[in-house]
């Protein structure tokens, strides 16, 4: 049959007009990205169960910026799956989530009123509630990224979802998530380290989580301590997230395209980023390489101060830079 690839125009809700990659089939045009392993895009028709049915079109023009069509949570998951696949592989050198070429699957308007998303490893596949009124799709791009590189930690390290091992899957996910927001370089995706930004699902803009100060959630620790395996693991991400941050941009009040951070350390520690480029190459090199099912908080230490150690040298600045950094949210060893 004749099939071609094709960009087609969306309107998302969060993320603006943005391209799609698309196919065009004697019946029109489908969400199906070839030339990023056939990802596509399923509409569950507020079904809780189920695939539900391919986007599919007449013309490559997608959505219309609002939920009063259907398309427009589609075009945002078309698109969060394609830029976390064009950061894999353009950053890291990395085809898909296993690294194989293939494609997952984004399924959208989940259930009614469902305020969540997730990864799962039985379909490959994500799944998206529309949230409160079905009028909030939990699409926007970090979030779509975030529930992407869940996958991504179950082909590679396969992190536990539990304790301090599951408080490090969750920031894997927060700290790519973050970084797919920076390579989208898509203006709607700002401040990049808060994640869910757009969701405001308490009415006053509040993000889900902040990367430079875990603490301003309200309920994830800024540092570690003995016991933040108790704790949910989106909360005992809070360390990590804040390694990440801290690692990248270092400590105090800080500027990032326009943004103003801050981030405290123990004791008031001064750490000065090494940038985020070499930062996302570590973590990613660490949980790729080094990190397992069961790696804590003192494991990612340990995984971490190796991988710069190979990227950058045993002796190198790199390196003294990943320990203090550890050492500012209190993970000493
Ligand atoms: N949205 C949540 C997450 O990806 C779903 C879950 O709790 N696994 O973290
Ligand atoms: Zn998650």
């Amino acid at each position: 049959a004749y099939e071609a690839v094709h960009t087609g125009i969306g309107q998302g809700q969060y993320n603006g007009t943005v391209p799609l990659g698309t196919t065009h089939t004697l019946l029109g045009y489908e969400m199906n990205d070839t030339a990023r392993g056939g990802h596509r895009t399923y509409d569950m028709h507020h079904e809780a169960k189920g695939r539900g049915d391919l986007f599919t079109n007449q013309t490559d023009r997608w959505g219309s910026g609002d939920q009063s069509n259907d398309e427009t949570a589609g075009v945002d998951a078309h698109y969060g799956a394609a830029q976390t696949w064009d950061y894999l592989q353009d950053v890291h050198g990395r085809t898909g989530i296993r690294g194989d070429g293939v494609g997952a699957y984004s399924r959208v308007h989940a259930g009614s009123n469902y305020t969540n998303a997730f990864w799962s490893d039985k379909c490959f596949c994500m799944t998206y509630g529309d949230g409160p009124g079905n009028a909030k799709p939990l699409t926007e791009l970090d979030v779509a990224a975030h529930e992407m590189i869940h996958g991504l930690t179950s082909a590679t390290a396969g992190l536990e979802y539990t304790g301090e091992s599951g408080g490090l899957n969750e920031s894997t996910s927060d700290i790519f998530g973050t970084a797919v927001s920076f390579h989208a370089d898509n203006p709607t995706d700002v401040p990049a380290y808060l994640m869910g930004k757009h969701l405001d699902l308490d009415g006053k803009g509040t993000p889900l989580r902040y990367l430079d100060q875990p603490s301003k959630d309200g309920h994830s620790p800024d540092y570690w301590y003995d016991g933040i395996a108790g704790l949910d693991v989106h909360y005992s991400s809070g360390p990590a997230n804040h390694f990440f941050y801290l690692l990248a941009e270092g400590s105090g009040p800080k500027t990032v395209n326009g943004y103003d951070y801050d981030s405290p350390t123990v004791d008031g520690r001064v750490v000065t980023g090494i940038g985020r480029a070499d930062a996302e190459r570590i973590w990613y090199r660490a949980l790729t390489t080094y990190m397992t099912s069961t790696t804590d908080y003192s494991g990612a230490r340990a995984a971490t101060l190796q991988a710069a150690a190979d990227l950058f040298g045993p002796d190198s600045a790199t390196v003294t830079a990943v320990a203090d950094t550890w050492s500012a949210v209190n993970v000493n060893s």
